[in-house]
């Protein structure tokens, strides 16, 4: 409960901030997108991941403003890059409750002509769970923005229980498989079978795939002879606040 107020105190006070971290094509190792990933500056906690205080924002019905904030955040970010030379594609996540609501088509599309950003510089990451929830009211979301450009993901794909059929009618560009699933790949031949699978799926139904949670550059390899697309992990890089990520990118090219 004490937390709930200083949620509220943190969104009117501007303490969250939000840290980037790059996806990588696996043919070239070029950079293809940038995830944004919320985390909080609290006053006296210091850094507080994510896990620590959205599952209190979701129940308290706070997640609304934070998400309008981190898709403003993200997309002004993008914008910035791209004035500087760097067209980067953010990825932003969209949780559950948000997804669901009525004017998130709207929301998006004032929030990118605000900033004179391009749609296809924006991805929306979609967990299964999210759509699963209310799967005819998430294609009806999803749908309106994918029409106007703005690419949609399905996050931590195999990680919960995701109807195959569903897969079909969802209007979304790319696939994340779930760190739990990748990670344990080359010791588990069964996981690697599976990750196979989903990556073949994929392709047949004409999304691109990228391997969450990479740590080893035997696992990237692996994953290039799989025909996995990206790979996201600490190999590459951890997520970085933006000063950090930019000496990172220009570094990495
Ligand atoms: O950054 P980290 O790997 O600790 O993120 C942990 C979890 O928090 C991930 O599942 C990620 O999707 C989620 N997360 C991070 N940033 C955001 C955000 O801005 N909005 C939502 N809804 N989830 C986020
Ligand atoms: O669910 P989502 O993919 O949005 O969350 C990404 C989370 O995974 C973030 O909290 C991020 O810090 C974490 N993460 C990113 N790369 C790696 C990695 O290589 N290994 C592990 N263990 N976690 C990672
Ligand atoms: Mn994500
Ligand atoms: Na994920």
């Amino acid at each position: 409960l004490a937390m709930v107020t200083d949620l509220r105190r943190a969104l009117e006070n501007d303490e969250f901030v939000l840290h980037y971290q790059p996806k990588v094509s696996l043919a070239d190792l070029k950079v293809t997108s940038v995830e944004a990933l919320v985390r909080w500056q609290h006053p006296t906690r210091g850094l507080l991941p994510p896990g620590e205080f959205l599952p209190v924002l979701e129940r308290s019905g706070l997640m609304q403003p934070l998400t309008r904030w981190v898709l403003r955040e993200a997309v002004q970010q993008a914008a910035s890059w791209r004035r500087a030379g760097m067209p980067l594609q953010v990825a932003v996540n969209i949780s559950p409750r948000s997804l669901l609501e009525d004017d998130l088509p709207a929301r998006v599309l004032a929030v990118l002509r605000g900033a004179e950003l391009p749609a296809s510089l924006l991805q929306l990451e979609v967990t299964e769970t999210a759509v699963m929830t209310n799967p005819e009211r998430a294609a009806f979301v999803l749908t309106q923005l994918q029409a106007r450009g703005v690419e949609v993901a399905i996050d931590d794909f195999g990680a919960g229980y995701t109807s195959l059929a569903l897969l079909r009618i969802l209007p979304i560009t790319a696939l994340k498989i779930d760190s739990s699933l990748v990670s344990q790949m080359l010791d588990h031949a069964a996981d690697e079978a599976v990750t196979q699978a989903v990556i073949d799926l994929a392709h047949r139904l004409g999304f691109s795939v990228t391997a969450e949670g990479v740590e080893t550059d035997a696992l990237l390899d692996r994953l290039a002879a799989l025909n996995c697309d990206q790979a996201q992990g600490y190999v590459v890089s951890a997520p970085l606040p933006p000063a950090a990520f930019e000496g990172w990118l220009t570094d990495w090219r």
